[in-house]
This record gives C-alpha cells, structure tokens and sequence, in this order.
C-alpha cells in the first residue's frame, strides 16, 4: 500500500462508522500479534485495514461484481452473500486500493470461513478480527484474547470451533471451507500430541 492516510480516508467514505472502528481495531490487533510472532506489521496492519472493505456492498452488487470478474460463487455464498465479502474484499483491496502483496490479498480473501493450511498472515488476521478490543459478544473471549499471544493455530482452531457452534444453534448455514479448516487445524494438533507423547 502506497499511502495509508489516503486509505484511511477512502475506507471511512465507503464503510459506516461502526464497521470503520472495527476495522481500525483489527489494524492494531494485527500489529500486536505480528510483533508477538515475528512478522511483517506493516503487512499485517494493511490486511486489518482493508478486511472488511466490501462488508457495505449490497449483496447483489457482490453477486454482479463477482460474475464481471469471474469470481468463483459456491452455493453456499450464493445463498449466504454475506460471506462474499472476503473475496470481493481482496478484489476490491486490489483494484480500489492498489494493494499488490499477495499474501495481503490471500490473507483478506479467507478472513471470514478460513482456509486449511493458513498461513501466518491468514491466522493473524482471522484471530485478530474475532478478538479485537471492540468485539465483545462472542463466548470464550477473555481465554481466546490470552490464547492468542501463545499459539496462533490452537486459537485458529478454538475461534473455528466456537463459530461453528454458534452456527449450530443458530441453524446458520455451515461453509464447507469452515468445517474443513476447523478438521485441518484439530487433525494438526492431534498429531503434534501424538508426536510429543
Ligand atoms: O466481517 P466481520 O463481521 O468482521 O467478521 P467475519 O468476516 O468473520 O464474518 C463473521 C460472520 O461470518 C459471523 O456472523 C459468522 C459468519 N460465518 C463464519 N463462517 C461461516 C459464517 N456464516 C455462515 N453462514 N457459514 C459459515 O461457515
Ligand atoms: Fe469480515
Ligand atoms: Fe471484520
């Protein structure tokens, strides 16, 4: 990203206040977390920024800007729009907001469902949107927050499991990709303690 500040000013305009404030929380969370694992925060602040930044595109503008540029929709997006706001994200964090790093554009393009083999952008940003300061509604928060700053993919799992419960009771549809990256991460630790036995 050539200028933060003019994105700064471009993300205020096209988000509300409210998805704004988040948005900047996920910034600093993912600052934080990139200092505690060793990597790049200005990579990890930009991912934060820019997230969200189709969260406001009504979901028929998200199907149609998905058909005009070949954006693959599987059934449940086509049912659940509202999950389309990670891929048009990276589409739009490209296009609109001339990020050219990759691993931003991944990282933004899996933040909502998660992907089995994250990498540690993907896992700082997916943690840092579920724990920044201004979320407070999901269970588990104070252990997750803690969690956080020891093991980045044991909280990718843990957050993936609470999702998935509340999904449950909620009778909200399921993505496929949430399930098998919740497998993924449960299936990797499994082993790491059959290892360290
Ligand atoms: O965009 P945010 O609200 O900041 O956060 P997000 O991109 O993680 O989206 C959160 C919502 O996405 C939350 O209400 C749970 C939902 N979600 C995550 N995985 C799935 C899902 N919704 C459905 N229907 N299916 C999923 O697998
Ligand atoms: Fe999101
Ligand atoms: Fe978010």
């Amino acid at each position: 990203m050539k200028d933060l500040g003019k994105c700064h000013k471009k993300l205020q305009k096209h988000l509300d206040k409210e998805r704004y404030e988040h948005t900047l929380g996920v910034m600093y969370t993912a600052a934080a977390l990139a200092m505690a694992y060793h990597y790049d925060m200005d990579k990890a602040m930009t991912a934060g920024l820019l997230h969200d930044c189709a969260k406001n595109v009504p979901n028929e503008k998200k199907l149609e800007l998905c058909k005009k540029h070949h954006i693959e929709v599987t059934e449940t997006e086509h049912e659940n729009p509202v999950l389309l706001h990670a891929k048009v994200g990276a589409y739009l964090a490209k296009k609109k907001y001339d990020v050219e790093d990759e691993e931003i554009l991944h990282a933004i393009k899996v933040h909502t469902t998660g992907e089995p083999g994250m990498n540690t952008l993907d896992m700082i940003l997916f943690i840092a949107d579920y724990i920044e300061p201004g979320r407070d509604k999901a269970q588990n928060l104070k252990q997750i927050r803690e969690m956080a700053f020891q093991s980045l993919e044991r909280t990718v799992e843990q957050i993936l499991y609470d999702t998935l419960h509340y999904l449950n009771e909620r009778s909200g549809r399921i993505d496929p990709t949430t399930e098998l990256t919740y497998e993924y991460f449960k299936n990797r630790r499994e082993e790491q303690d059959e290892y360290n036995k």
